[in-house]
């Protein structure tokens, strides 16, 4: 998912004739290797490291293990299942909260990307040459909240259930209406990449490489689905905060939760990490490419993913690993809380249903 996915679907009078056309693999001819400039200049003010100290990590012990999908519902960018060693790192052991990025807004002045006015200097690079400007009441500090049709949709499109929110930043997760005041142990939600990188440079940690996440997603288990083992997330005890009954148009709340949930709700995994599995989406330092196992050759230690992004859906557009699933996921449409899977999203986009968590070297 991108910004520009949004603009195009939802937007599409205003560019006329956008349209992001997937091309077969073999008609790439190259693929987006210019690194986000942002990540890398992010000013000094954010580099002290006050708050750090007092968060909750667990140390994870490095190991090898086998990365990758372990069952019939994996896809195929989670193929073929490869040997991955990883060094020990502590962890954050739940998502970020609303209280600790508030606390680094405090000290740095920070803006999400969100909060900003979108850059149609930036945005038009990605489009047709050609796209007229659209109006300014269009591009206008923005970002993609979650609306539940009243009627069962066409799961192949995801702009029937995601809508382009005037106003909808981390501060307020569904519009402008909507408001973080009691949800101070909630994740923070609505942060670009580019965000949480200068949230971890402040904080003095990092974001875990994806091989890092999904050694600790798995908890010491081997092989399994999902972080507490093989049994199915609606069967027996409520396991973690996702989506039950009918997605997008009807949500049973089993778990209790329509949305997100305060943070250390549902139980740890085998490491004590919370929500590894579902609640909210959390992204990973590696750049996105559709094919990357494939070019994995032999034993990887400490692997940091691709040189070069490449999404099917959205060929040209740079983006990053998400792991773990949302409270938007189910076991009809994208399990995306099994240990394995994998999303990605522009640098730039922030959404209702992703976060992070940070990991700290020894
Ligand atoms: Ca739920
Ligand atoms: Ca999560």
């Amino acid at each position: 998912m991108s910004k520009i996915h949004i603009y195009c679907s939802i937007v599409a009078i205003v560019f006329a004739g956008c349209k992001s056309t997937p091309k077969e693999k073999s008609t790439i001819v190259e693929n987006i290797t210019e690194k986000p400039s942002c990540c890398e200049n992010i000013p000094d003010r954010f580099a002290t490291n006050k708050q750090a100290k007092n968060d909750e990590m667990a140390w994870i012990e490095g190991g090898t293990f086998s990365m990758g999908g372990d069952d019939t519902q994996a896809r195929d960018d989670e193929f073929p299942k490869h040997e991955v060693t990883v060094s020990g790192f502590y962890m954050d052991v739940h998502e970020v909260t609303n209280a600790q990025f508030l606390a680094f807004t405090d000290a740095t002045g920070y803006i999400t990307e969100a909060e900003r006015k979108p850059d149609w200097e930036e945005i038009k690079k990605q489009l047709p040459p050609g796209t007229p400007k659209p109006d300014d009441s269009v591009l206008a500090p923005a970002s993609l909240t979650f609306f539940a049709p009243n009627h069962p949709v066409n799961l192949n499109n995801n702009a029937a259930w995601w809508a382009w929110t005037l106003g909808a930043n981390w501060r307020h997760p569904q519009g402008p209406d909507s408001s973080i005041e009691k949800k101070m142990n909630f994740p923070v939600v609505h942060v670009s990449w580019n965000d949480v990188m200068a949230y971890c440079k402040w904080a003095g940690k990092r974001l875990p490489t994806e091989a890092e996440w999904e050694f600790a997603a798995r908890g010491g288990l081997i092989d399994k689905v999902y972080p507490w083992g093989n049994e199915n997330i609606d069967t027996g005890k409520i396991k973690a905060n996702s989506w039950q009954g009918q997605f997008p148009n009807i949500n049973d709340e089993k778990d209790g939760f329509y949305t997100a949930a305060p943070v250390k709700t549902f139980p740890p995994n085998g490491y004590g990490l919370y929500d590894m599995a579902g609640n909210v989406w959390e992204w990973c330092s590696d750049t996105y490419h559709y094919d990357y196992y494939k070019t994995i050759k032999g034993a990887s230690v400490n692997p940091k993913g691709p040189e070069t992004s490449y999404d099917p859906n959205e060929p040209g557009v740079f983006k990053k690993v998400t792991r773990g699933g949302s409270f938007l996921c189910n076991s009809a449409y994208c399990s995306g809380y099994r240990v394995a899977a994998r999303m990605k999203s522009s640098v730039d986009t922030g959404m209702e249903h992703t976060g992070f968590r940070c990991v700290k070297d020894k």
